[in-house]
């Protein structure tokens, strides 16, 4: 006998849901979709069931370790780690002041609900201006454009791919990436939904992506260039007299609409053509499509945010959805109102302060902090300058930034200068190579998930409480445990104290922000479980932890309903459509559409359906076969440059150069070359036997540092300069 259990997918944005077997040793049996989950109908792809593989993993760490005076790691007992930390960590602080220590937060926190709750009060306990996260190199524009539009940063208004009869993507391959910032599972198939409804589907991406070869149009931009697109597109609904904001007229100001209408001027298709590639014919047409649709949604992602006008771009996605009446209807662009609340179900509606904007600036660059915090592009810099400030200490949770962040090469040989590096992670791998204390949590399977963070932005209402399916192991300490003992070290309250202390600040804060909630209601609850308990009876359905426990398939709450005005939080009330720091950096725009190109390559990223940014190349399943890490190169280039399919290529940018094996493939347009990112396994010191025999090369080491969207801080990760070359001699040359 075996029994099934019933939890969602936390490694991608798409949450699906998954059905697995435990079997009577505790060992996991099958993992496969749930056909009975309302919302993923038993949708997965090939990652979902490698959370058995994860969780057995030989390479995971499983104990706590500390770097001894052999400069080597050994594992140690918890409170041997956390008597470490505070050993050299107090003193850091103590000499050097908060700013002296950094902390880098990733990705998969926001996937775990110990980590998405808990690391908060970690970053407040550190109180240091040098707060950095994965943000940055991924979707900060967007964040600001919809916090400065709609008042709160994270409640985007997500494509309601369901009802809509036209959906335009920008910079996005949701067939591999399955989505990101408007949450649902199975995107391939509510594609092919749209398609047989009679809607149409159109990709602008410099490479003929799966998406774009699935869609009804491609069309081919050079990268960087969606800013000009965009404008264009909003020049033309004015010119041809499509503007038409319907019933968001009300929440819109006629003063903002003008002020659009001037920014917009000169923008027009034949003024952009050149720089982006794409007919002003394309153009007019494509905004008359749009416009003309019953409902349509424009949606712009990783692509759109990680180039040179990313905030612009972002805005101008939204700005294109409200001219032409497609905010916040059905088949146009809508916000969700999630079970457990999010900034635009909590505080009066149509009530908001201006978005905080550079309280501070780095130390080295002067780059902006933008909600509270620092551009990771800085990162390096601040450890390896030196002067009053410079970073002595690095926290890392959940993040690879050396494979993650722009000139990892830099970032890389910084780490080696620090007096102090701690990582919460589960894995040796090229960052964590560095720590002097590493600090694993249990795995996805041993932990319980709600997702706070995806279901903020998900394209119907749903909500899902997931139980542990495995006991934790002897010695394992539960993540967000690891958080608030960290929190309690850097508040200086020793490493003996209790993370209870920090549990109950947390849930106390929060009720009170909430206006006086009885916190003892919530009682015998502590933890996680505590805090969703909250957040799910404060939130806009009033639901109960035990109630949605009840729900093991999850429970759907219905498709977005129109949610203007009461989702606004602006300091107007209204849907503010020219956000004067967004105005500001237009003149930017213009001034880089006189800019000539020197017809030189530029290189862009990509996604593979089985790989997860830096950390799941250990799974066999994921990773055997083809090679994922290659660089395509479009045929006419190849030749021109003299490099052959299944040869290597040498790649240089102004930070680095990598050699990469090359694929020639006329998917990718001439001039532009794409290369994933997370790859280049080989350092030593990582241990990831299966990633190290599968290594492939690391494209932030292409990645400059120095490009950067300037409102947001925000890297700049496609359209790099760089030079391509043959490679005769098979044999590996050194990264320059
Ligand atoms: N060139 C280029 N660079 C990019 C991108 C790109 O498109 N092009 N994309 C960017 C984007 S969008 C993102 S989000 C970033 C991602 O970059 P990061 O946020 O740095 O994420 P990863 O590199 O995947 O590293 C995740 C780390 O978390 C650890 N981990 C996994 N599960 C857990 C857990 O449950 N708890 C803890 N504590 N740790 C865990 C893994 O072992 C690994 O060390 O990369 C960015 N970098
Ligand atoms: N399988 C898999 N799934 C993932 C991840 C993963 O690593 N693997 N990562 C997850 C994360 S952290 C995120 S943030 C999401 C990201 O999800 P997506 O935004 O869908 O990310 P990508 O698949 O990288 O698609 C970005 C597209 O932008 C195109 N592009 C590059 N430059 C430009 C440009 O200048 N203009 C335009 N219009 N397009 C451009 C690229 O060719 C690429 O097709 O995916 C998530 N899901
Ligand atoms: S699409 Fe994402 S959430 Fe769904 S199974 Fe794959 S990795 Fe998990
Ligand atoms: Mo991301």
């Amino acid at each position: 006998m075996s029994s099934l259990h019933f939890r969602t997918c936390p490694l991608c944005e798409a949450t699906c849901a998954l059905e697995i077997e435990v079997k009577d040793d505790g060992a996991i049996g099958r993992i496969r979709g749930d056909r009975d989950d309302p919302w993923s109908k038993g949708y997965i792809c090939p990652k979902g069931s490698t959370l058995k593989q994860l969780h057995e993993d030989p390479d995971r760490v499983r104990t706590p370790m500390v770097r001894g005076d052999d400069g080597e790691l050994h594992p140690c007992t918890w409170d041997e780690a956390f008597a470490e930390v505070e050993r050299r960590l107090v003193p850091i602080i103590e000499e050097h002041g908060r700013d002296a220590v950094a902390i880098y937060v990733g990705n998969p926190t926001v996937h775990n609900l110990s980590g998405v709750l808990y690391v908060r009060s970690l970053i407040k306990a550190l109180g240091t201006k040098n707060m950095y996260s994965a943000s940055t190199v991924d979707q900060r524009p967007k964040e600001l454009s919809t916090g400065l539009m709609f008042g709160t940063p994270i409640a985007f208004a997500v494509p309601d791919l369901d009802r809509t009869d036209y959906l335009l993507i920008l910079g996005a391959n949701p067939w591999a990436s399955n989505g990101s910032l408007a949450t649902a599972p199975d995107w391939p198939g509510r594609l092919k939904g749209i398609q047989e409804r009679g809607g149409r589907v159109v990709v602008v991406d410099p490479k003929r992506t799966k998406t774009a070869e699935e869609a009804d149009e491609h069309v081919a931009i050079r990268p960087g260039t969606d800013a000009f697109l965009l404008m264009a597109m909003v020049n033309v609904l004015f010119d041809e007299g499509l503007v038409d904001l319907g019933d968001a007229a009300s929440y819109v100001d006629d003063g903002d609409v003008e002020t659009v209408r001037s920014l917009c001027a000169g923008f027009t298709p034949e003024a952009v053509s050149g720089a982006c590639g794409i007919d002003a014919a394309v153009i007019r047409r494509l905004t008359r499509e749009v416009a003309a649709a019953p409902s349509a949604a424009v949606y712009g992602r990783v692509g759109t945010c990680t180039q040179e006008f990313g905030t612009l771009c972002s805005w101008l996605v939204d700005v294109v959805n409200t001219l032409t009446g497609n905010l916040d209807r059905p088949g146009g662009v809508m916000f969700s109102n999630p079970a457990h609340g999010s900034g635009n179900t909590r505080g009066e509606p149509r009530v908001g302060r201006a978005l905080r904007l550079v309280c501070h600036a780095s130390r080295v660059r002067a780059l902006p902090e933008t909600l509270g915090e620092l551009p990771v592009v800085c990162l390096a810099e601040e450890i390896d300058t030196p002067g009053e400030g410079q970073v002595r200490a690095l926290v890392t949770v959940a993040g690879n930034p050396v494979l993650s962040t722009p000139n990892g090469g830099r970032l890389d040989a910084a780490m080696e200068r620090l007096d102090l590096v701690v990582c919460v992670d589960p894995y040796l791998n090229e960052t964590t190579r560095h720590a002097d204390v590493l600090l694993p949590p249990p795995t996805a399977l041993q932990r319980s998930h709600y997702d706070v963070a995806f279901w903020s932005f998900s394209m119907r209402n749903y909500a899902k409480y997931s139980a542990p399916i495995l006991p934790m192991d002897d010695g394992q300490l539960e993540e967000w445990k690891i958080l608030a003992k960290l929190a309690l070290i850097a508040q200086g309250m020793g490493a003996d104290a209790d993370p209870a202390v920090v549990d109950d600040l947390m849930v106390d804060t929060m009720a009170r922000q909430a206006g006086g909630f009885d916190v003892s209601s919530l009682a015998p609850r502590v933890g996680p479980e505590r805090i969703l308990d909250f957040m799910l009876r404060t939130g806009p359905y009033a639901l109960t932890l035990d109630e949605l426990m009840t729900h093991e398939h999850g429970l759907d709450l219905g498709a977005l309903e129109p949610r203007l005005p009461d989702a606004l939080r602006t300091p107007s009330g209204n849907v503010e459509l020219a956000p004067q720091p967004i105005v500001d950096d237009v003149p930017r725009l213009r001034a880089a559409l006189d800019r000539s190109t020197n017809g030189g390559f530029v290189l862009i990223g990509r996604r593979h359906l089985r790989s997860n940014n830096s950390w799941m190349h250990n799974v066999n399943v994921l990773v055997k076969g083809k090679p994922q890490c290659t660089l395509q190169v479009n045929p006419a280039d190849a030749e021109r440059v003299g490099i052959a399919d299944g040869g290597s290529a040498k790649v240089s940018s102004r930070v680095g150069a990598v050699v990469a094996d090359v694929e020639v493939t006329d998917a990718v347009m001439p001039g532009v070359v794409s290369l994933p990112h997370g790859w280049g396994h080989d350092a030593p010191g990582v241990q990831m036997s299966i990633a190290s025999n599968h290594a492939g090369v690391n494209s932030n080491l292409l990645a400059d540092e120095e490009l950067v969207d300037v409102i947001s801080g925000n890297a700049v990760l496609n359209g790099i300069p760089v030079e391509l070359a043959p490679v005769r001699d098979a044999a590996p040359v050194p990264a320059s």
